[in-house]
């Protein structure tokens, strides 16, 4: 990968990103991020296939409800829309290759500017993604998802797939189809629905049976359209419970596993699970890592964190060592994310206003789940976690208790057990002693 240098570059003075080790001082350093360093049996960077959030990362402003931007930054100065997309892009691609992402992430809006025009935003996406392709190509960096927003829009405010008028319908699929186009174009391995506004903010007014059965047709279109068009790559949706609407359809992965089984899409879709929007349902994010792992549909991973002390989706960069190492304790057992990523959707806080605060945040995002995934793959080859937890089942491995698993005993044959062996025995949990184990390896 070759580095921008001079004066076309729009982070001057940040060279290559490089793996110091442990010891290193150098802020611009990565600590535990070793790309090519082989953890159970494959190199880090397939297991953590990291993306960067082009919104987040470069469009974002720095604005909240309270006030305006703060981010000022060069790339989004020209004043021809065309021109702003191409600087932003080539800021983005500098970004991501002086950090070592091999991936990236995008909304149809974030590439480029959207007019109200169909047509024109479809000459639009061709424009950015002709640029798009060979950006790509120059670095070697993919695409792990596109997405279309239906939610930003004012035609969007009562939802797109599941709106009230059909009208409105048709245009969020407009943008579905030129967004899926995109990322067939650019090669990506997944499309994400993340439906933000697919949801209702009062049931008084909602149909809600018929908005779901709208969202599942519309999803069905979409997916055969894509695999007409000859997209072989995974369909994703990212569960969230609220925020922007009242209730979510896809509230979380449960629910969404169970509206994909019910209408038939289960083959085609997997989950996009995010940090922050599991502790938003009130779950951890290890539970909805493992719900989606069972069910054989873990997909990709937004990385984020929330703040304990509100309740909103703050989209921080993940810290937490001890935390992500139980999530990495599922994903290594699950064998991984095959196609899927984690994708930074996360954006530095409103003050932080320099253009390295944006390299800083990657590095302890891209550190902390490398260092997790260490110590996960340490607890699980060198402590008796695994054997500890299993031998908690040992009454079923044989006996009875195998007999039961294997449907052989009936409601009156549990109750003759029962009757015969009396009162059980009391066993520990030993929910302390796991938690220390994690601590151990860290
Ligand atoms: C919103 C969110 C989205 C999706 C893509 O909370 O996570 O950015 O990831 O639409
Ligand atoms: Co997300």
């Amino acid at each position: 990968m070759s580095i921008i240098t001079g004066d076309k570059a729009f982070f001057k003075g940040i060279g290559q990103v490089q793996f110091e080790g442990r010891e290193s001082k150098n802020p611009l350093a990565f600590r535990w991020y070793e790309a090519d360093r082989v953890v159970a049996g494959k190199p880090m960077k397939d297991w953590l296939r990291f993306a960067c959030a082009y919104w987040h990362s470069f469009n974002g402003d720095g604005s909240d409800p309270f006030g305006g931007r703060t981010h000022f930054f060069p790339w989004d100065q020209s004043a021809d829309p065309l021109q702003r997309a191409k600087d932003k892009m080539d800021a983005a691609f500098e970004f991501m290759t002086k950090i070592n992402l091999p991936f990236y992430c995008f909304h149809d809006v974030d590439l480029i500017e959207h007019t109200n025009d169909i047509q024109e935003n479809e000459k639009r996406m061709s424009f950015i993604t002709d640029y798009a392709k060979q950006k790509q190509a120059a670095s070697g960096i993919e695409l792990l998802w596109g997405t279309a927003n239906l939610f930003s829009h004012v035609r969007y405010m009562n939802g797109a797939a599941t709106n009230p008028d059909f009208h409105v319908l048709t245009h969020g699929a407009a943008q579905v189809k030129a967004a899926l186009d995109a990322t067939i174009k650019l090669g990506g391995s997944n499309y994400v629905f993340w439906g933000g506004r697919e949801g209702y903010m009062s049931l008084l007014n909602t149909d809600m049976k018929r908005e779901q059965e709208h969202l599942a047709k519309f999803l069905h279109v979409a997916k055969d359209y894509g695999r007409a068009q000859g997209f072989t790559g995974t369909f994703l949706i990212e569960p969230k419970p609220c925020e922007p609407t009242k209730h979510q359809y896809d509230y979380d992965a449960a629910t969404v596993i169970g509206f994909l089984e019910h209408f038939g899409l289960q083959n085609d879709f997997k989950l996009n699970l995010e940090v922050n929007h599991a502790t938003l349902a009130g779950h951890t994010f290890q539970h909805e890592v493992q719900v989606a792992a069972q069910a054989g549909l873990l997909g990709s991973m937004d990385a984020n964190r929330g703040d304990y002390q509100n309740g909103w989706d703050t989209d921080q960069f993940p810290t937490s060592v001890n935390e992500l190492a139980e999530t990495m304790l599922i994903l290594l057992e699950a064998g991984g994310l095959n196609k899927g990523g984690i994708n930074f959707d996360a954006k530095i806080r409103r003050n932080s206003t320099d253009p390295e605060d944006l390299f800083y945040a990657h590095i302890g995002g891209m550190d902390t789940f490398a260092r997790a995934l260490i110590v996960a793959d340490a607890v699980l080859q060198q402590s008796d976690y695994k054997k500890l937890r299993q031998q908690r089942y040992q009454s079923f491995d044989s006996g009875a208790g195998a007999d039961f698993e294997a449907g052989k005993l009936d409601l009156v044959a549990l109750r003759d057990y029962a009757v015969a062996n009396g009162e059980p025995a009391m066993i520990s949990g030993k929910q302390e002693l796991y938690e220390n184990i994690i601590n151990q390896y860290i």
